[in-house]
């Protein structure tokens, strides 16, 4: 009889757009549930993702500042949202791209915590070929910040991710779980659904998104396995609609596909997905949805 103390904690992953946060926390709890994209506004909510091993659980954060973050865009406000958060959990990860220390990098890590372990996380490892120059990359950024400790992973590729867990578990505090051990978010299926199709619509619309849109789960219904979602995407100008639509409805229907095949790996189990486009104050556009589908 062993009684290994169980270790819990709060881990923050922070770093400039692009370094691969939202890559590595889907890694490290091993599903898809934070949003990757190439555009840094993607994941606007503050996401948790829980890995729990038999002796210790992570609840990873990811910060709540850096969201909304743009490089030389922090403010005082910004700024102070992200101190906060960061002042608040066990262990802060501080993510860098492999040989780019950019003065974005910089600015974040100017907000990071003095009291709270920071450990130095190297990711791209698959972009950095020459090691004598990742060794010189890593002197340089650690002579300037004092990290608890220093890992160079993959996020994108799972290499060393185990490592980076090695060095992160000690400063966890010794507590029972705070979740059930088979839970891997706190955001329910309603709020990732939202989350799947907002992610589709970022990726296939690019620099057409329309700067007013919303995403709102009209209808999300339990038959028997089968999962019933309606989306709606609600923007602000009638003439915004076919540009979500696209010629002939396609990329309406590229978005609602692969969305749909996310949802059925993610809640596993099968979907009927529905997503469709409104104008926020279009009682007109209800109604022509209504009479398509016969309930009027
Ligand atoms: P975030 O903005 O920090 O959340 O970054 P993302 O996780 O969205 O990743 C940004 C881009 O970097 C995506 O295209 C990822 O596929 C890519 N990426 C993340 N990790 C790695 C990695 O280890 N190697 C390579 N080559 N690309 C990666
Ligand atoms: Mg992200
Ligand atoms: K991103």
């Amino acid at each position: 009889m062993t009684d290994t103390p169980f270790h819990c904690g709060f881990v923050a992953i922070v770093g400039r757009p692009n370094v691969g946060k939202s890559t590595l926390m889907n890694h490290l709890i091993g599903q898809k549930i934070s949003i990757t994209s190439k555009k840094s506004q993607t994941t606007r909510h503050r996401v948790t993702g829980i890995h729990t091993e038999d002796a210790a659980q992570f609840v990873f954060v990811d910060t709540p500042g850096f969201q909304t973050y743009h490089k030389g865009a922090l403010n005082e406000a910004l700024n102070k949202s992200v101190k906060d958060s960061l002042g608040s959990v066990d262990c802060v990860l501080f993510l860098l791209e492999a040989m780019r220390f950019t003065s974005a990098d910089r600015e974040v890590m100017a907000l990071l915590p003095k009291k709270t372990p920071v450990i130095l996380v190297v990711n791209k490892l698959d972009k950095a070929k020459d090691k004598l120059a990742l060794q010189a990359f890593i002197n340089e950024v650690t002579a300037e910040f004092a990290f608890a400790g220093v890992e160079v992973v993959s996020a994108k590729h799972g290499q060393r991710l185990a490592e980076l867990l090695d060095q992160v578990r000690p400063h966890l505090p010794e507590s029972m779980p705070l979740y059930p051990e088979d839970m891997v978010t706190d955001k329910n299926e309603r709020f990732l659904a939202a989350e799947i199709v907002r992610e589709k619509l970022f990726r296939y619309l690019g620099e057409e998104l329309p700067y007013e849109m919303n995403v709102e789960v009209e209808m999300f219904e339990m038959d028997g396995a089968l999962r019933r979602i309606h989306i709606a995407v609600l923007v602000d100008k009638e003439h915004q609609k076919p540009i979500v639509i696209g010629k002939a409805g396609e990329k309406l229907k590229k978005i609602s596909t692969e969305a749909r095949l996310d949802m059925e790996k993610l809640f596993d189990g099968k979907v009927f997905l529905q997503v469709w486009v409104k104008v926020k104050s279009g009682w007109a556009d209800d109604v022509r949805f209504l009479r398509e589908f016969g309930l009027n």
